[in-house]
């Protein structure tokens, strides 16, 4: 059973709305791309966040641009709240319909419709998944680099909606530094392009940018511009191992002041390092902590850099520091990795997983009052993530559901020290309903209204995608002490 802390229900649609709503749809869409069979509400009621799951009371079934525009009119016409949704592997409640309504799902749309190898770009659409994309483009000797950690399931218009990142975010940085231009449609159903489709381009506001880790509150995305590079010729797989977190904090420091930039440096705690045990990769029992590392570069010059780090690994007092020898070992060494969000949430009956960000000098500051929060809450919790951005994704492991408050206690401590240590809420996540309560507390209230005043500009009803970003009412427990 998943937790679930973050619980908003916003008013439903009655009875009769419902059956008005269901009946326009399916005269507009036709009746196999609207459906409201109970198992196909229960598949869009959900998302991997903390946040309760919510029933939609219709599915929209999108096959191309011109539906998910003719779903948009609907809503607007008969003023019903609107959820755009990929493949719901989100975080932090994007694509919970919390307000009921339609589920606008646009997995079935997923064509690579162009890579063009002349100008680097590869065009998309929002079904497509990035595991796919990735083979695709890589087929062609090209490179897409943003490879969220559910990048086997994870579709495009999700990675757009919450400008998603992942492990190679520290050489690469996340959907946002690769997107090119989008196609949308607004509430209302009017479709246009934002952006560009060039290398450069300056003209007018940065509207597709501005779209990217918007939430899907702004508007939906039917096809995606990206943009790729050469694929490096050559990529180094490091594990180090450390006696404790602090060694491996400095560790990252060391290897951040090489002058070589990894393409990444994950770091797992000790108990993250029991569940990589559990998942068959064998990991001396003296080591407290890991750096798993990447470079990449040419064919001659990716391993004089991976030596360059190591020594870096060495002189901060690693216990070892074991190159992978082969595919098998780099992708078994990955495939933990990319495991430890399931894996982790399989150690305890709930679990939600944070994705704050500090200063990356700041992270052994962190740790240490994560051991504190933990102590003080009496929760068990862990830690893993990209050390080398400063994002880790601190975890909150409970069986007891009278646990709860006292999660909720040290969700809002955790979130303080992030701050004062001067962090952000969210690396890669999103704010969605799960961190909404906190979005003041980090940006202050001119910010947030300026935001909100945005917001209506697209949607003036507020009906796309109600209750996320902004809305403060998620978590009970935490109402009174949100002051900034
Ligand atoms: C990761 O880095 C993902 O593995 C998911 O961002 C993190 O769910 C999590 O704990
Ligand atoms: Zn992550």
């Amino acid at each position: 059973m998943r937790g679930v802390v973050t619980s908003i229900r916003l008013p439903r649609l009655s009875p009769d709305r419902v059956d008005r709503v269901r009946a326009r749809l399916a005269r507009e869409l036709g009746d196999s791309k609207v459906v409201a069979d109970a198992a196909s509400l229960e598949a869009n009621a959900g998302d991997e966040s903390d946040q309760e799951p919510i029933l939609p009371d219709v599915v929209v079934r999108a096959e191309n641009a011109e539906d998910v525009a003719a779903a948009l009119r609907v809503a607007a016409e008969l003023e019903v709240p609107i959820t755009p949704r990929a493949a719901g592997s989100g975080k932090s409640g994007g694509a919970v319909p919390v307000a009921g309504g339609i589920v606008l799902a646009t997995i079935g749309m997923n064509r690579i419709v162009d890579i063009d190898r002349a100008e680097h770009v590869v065009v998309v659409e929002p079904g497509v998944v990035l595991g796919d994309l990735h083979r695709a483009v890589e087929a062609e000797g090209l490179f897409y680099p943003p490879d969220a950690n559910s990048l086997a399931w994870c579709a495009i218009g999700g990675n757009v909606g919450e400008n998603a990142a992942g492990p190679r975010a520290l050489k690469y940085g996340a959907t946002r530094d690769w997107l090119l231009g989008l196609d949308v449609a607004l509430v209302g159903g009017e479709a246009t392009f934002v952006g560009r489709r060039t290398k450069k381009g300056v003209t007018g506001y940065d509207v597709a940018a501005l779209l990217c880790g918007s939430e899907g509150t702004l508007a939906v995305t039917t096809r995606v511009v990206l943009r790729l590079i050469p694929k490096p010729e050559r990529v180094v797989t490091m594990m180090a191992t450390f006696a404790d977190v602090h060694a491996a904090g400095r560790a990252v420091m060391a290897a951040l002041g090489s002058g070589i930039v990894p393409r990444c440096i994950e770091l797992l705690d000790a108990r993250t390092l029991d569940a990589v045990r559990a998942r068959g990769v064998a990991v001396d029992e003296g080591a407290r902590a890991m750096l798993i590392t990447e470079v990449d570069g040419g064919e001659d010059d990716a391993m004089e850099s991976a030596g360059r780090v190591g020594s870096r690994f060495d002189d901060a007092g690693a216990l070892a520091v074991l190159v992978a020898q082969d595919a098998s070992q780099r992708d078994r060494l990955w495939e933990a990795r990319r495991q430890l969000s399931p894996a982790t949430r399989a150690m305890a009956r709930h679990k939600i997983s944070e994705d704050v960000v500090v200063p990356r000098t700041k992270v052994p500051a962190l740790l240490d009052e994560v051991d504190r929060i933990s102590e003080a809450i009496g929760v068990s919790m862990l830690t893993y993530g990209h050390a080398g951005d400063g994002n880790l994704h601190v975890n909150f492991l409970w069986d007891d559901d009278d646990h709860e408050p006292r999660v909720e206690a040290g969700l809002d401590r955790l979130f303080r020290a992030v701050l004062t240590l001067g962090g952000t809420l969210s690396g890669e996540h999103g704010v969605g309903t799960s961190k909404a309560p906190w979005l003041r507390l980090e940006q202050g209230d001119l910010l947030v209204d300026l935001q909100r005043r945005l917001k209506a500009v697209f949607d003036p009803k507020g009906l796309l995608n109600p209750g996320k970003i902004f809305d403060e009412s998620a978590r009970s427990g935490t109402k009174g002490h949100r002051a900034c």
